[in-house]
């Protein structure tokens, strides 16, 4: 992409409404442009990170056995009437009310709507286990929206479902989903870790904040220190080894406590010693609940079982925070000069920065190393732009790619272009064809 041809909005100001980094990232870098509050258009680089996430979410869901499926926004209140939840959630829900004068509702969550599914489709043991899952926008009225895109009135987010025979192999699908979370957000180069939390509105009694450890975030957490370093690539995962399972998810959520707020004071799963206890701050980026039969008994979704007995399924919800995270991994992935993605989730791969638009050599190397970058399967922004090498510079910091490449009169003399790694700064002379070939080993398999 040229940037001259793109819809690149990028604001020299700070603006002033955004108190933390990535709300102020996301607005400079043309990211966002809120709509309304909590309510944001995606424009084009913002949408790219969107799609991106997604893409790895919608991967990592299926390698775990999840189906895909796309459930409407706009529910019928009478489902939420009979599993009693149209009262309960209060203000936070957005009723509307439809021109025969039916309550409508913009969906907050889709627990009912994917079990009335269930119950008209499947009445056997034969039919589970089975997992269903959308990525959908959702709409909760915030008391107080804020952030940008971290606490939204609408947002974007992956939300799966499970449905089993029994508690036992409901556990099973809760502990392939957590699984799944860890693979997720470590392909988005995050650390995020499960901790034990409160069920709130969703219900049940067993589950999981996905917390993702960055200075700004709201939940104050203690961390085992020794299992900070827990890493989880790499690992060969079998979703049907439940043993193995298990024993991830035993491994995991031993490391991490919240704050008990009553008393400021670590509250892990296992014990664990004082002098490893070390507070950090984290952002919520996924929520993953254990609630049995509170959906499926009002709502009639009953299986025979192998004997015969008709009893009601077992079920867990399971959500990322799709748009969420975008600001999440620049809270976690930033500097003092702007973002620094991920390869996994960069808008584009690498930033071509040409320093003397205009003249014939070198526009004429920037052209020939464009089309070479695309050959190779790379997405290149071509920054084609009439501008100061600064300038040109500061907007590629800004936006965040990962590597950059930069031609010159100067380096062409010697036939060598710039590359520079975003995170550290450090730049190598190469020949163009070098450039080519070490970014496309750097993305291959991503
Ligand atoms: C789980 C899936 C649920 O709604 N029902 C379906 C369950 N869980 S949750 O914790 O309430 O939300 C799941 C994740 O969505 C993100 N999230 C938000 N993101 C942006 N703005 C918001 N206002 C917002 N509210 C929730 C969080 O990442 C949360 O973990």
């Amino acid at each position: 992409m040229r940037l001259t041809r793109y819809f690149l909005p990028v604001l020299k100001e700070t603006p002033a409404e955004a108190q933390i980094v990535s709300h102020r990232l996301m607005l400079r870098a043309g990211m966002v442009r809120q709509a309304s509050a909590g309510i944001y258009s995606w424009l084009p680089l913002g949408y790219k990170v969107l799609r991106r996430i997604e893409e790895i979410v919608h991967q990592e869901q299926q390698r775990a056995g999840a189906i895909p499926v796309l459930m409407p926004t706009i529910q019928s209140a009478d489902l939420w009437r009979q599993s009693g939840r149209y009262d309960d959630y209060g203000p936070e829900m957005l009723r509307i009310t439809d021109r025969h004068d039916r309550d409508m509702l913009y969906g907050p969550t889709n627990e009912e709507q994917i079990t009335e599914i269930f119950q008209a489709y499947c009445s056997s043991y034969r039919d589970v286990p089975k997992n269903l899952y959308h990525i959908q926008w959702k709409f909760r009225d915030e008391v107080r929206p804020r952030f940008g895109v971290m606490r939204g009135r609408e947002f974007l987010m992956k939300d799966a479902y499970s449905f089993d025979l029994d508690k036992a192999s409901a556990i099973h699908s809760y502990n392939q989903m957590m699984v799944s979370y860890l693979r997720t957000f470590g392909r988005m180069g995050l650390k995020a870790v499960p901790m034990r939390a409160e069920s709130g509105p969703i219900g049940g009694d067993y589950a999981h904040e996905f917390l993702i450890l960055a200075e700004t975030g709201e939940t104050q957490v203690f961390v085992d220190s020794e299992l900070l370093d827990l890493n989880f690539q790499d690992r060969e995962i079998d979703y049907h080894d439940q043993a193995q399972i298990q024993a991830i998810c035993d491994e995991w959520t031993g490391a991490y406590a919240r704050t008990d707020d009553t008393h400021d004071q670590a509250v892990f799963e296992v014990e664990v010693p004082k002098e490893r206890q070390v507070t950090a701050r984290g952002i919520e980026v996924g929520h993953i609940f254990y609630f049995g039969t509170k959906y499926s008994e009002p709502l009639g979704a009953m299986i025979a079982t192998p004997e015969g007995e008709r009893v009601a399924v077992h079920s867990g919800s399971y959500g990322i925070g799709v748009s969420r995270l975008v600001g999440g991994i620049i809270e976690a992935s930033h500097d003092d000069k702007g973002i620094i993605w991920p390869e996994s989730v960069t808008p584009f791969d690498v930033g071509l920065v040409n320093l003397k638009q205009g003249d014939a050599e070198t526009d004429a190397a920037c052209e020939a190393l464009y089309g070479q970058l695309k050959a190779a399967g790379l997405d290149v922004l071509y920054d084609d732009r009439d501008e100061r090498a600064g300038a040109k510079f500061a907007t590629m910091e800004l936006i965040g790619l990962p590597w950059r490449v930069t031609i010159g009169p100067r380096g062409l003399q010697s036939g060598t272009a710039e590359l520079t790694w975003r995170r550290t700064g450090e730049t190598h002379e190469v020949s163009p064809e070098d450039a080519v070939s070490r970014l496309a080993e750097t993305y291959r398999g991503l």
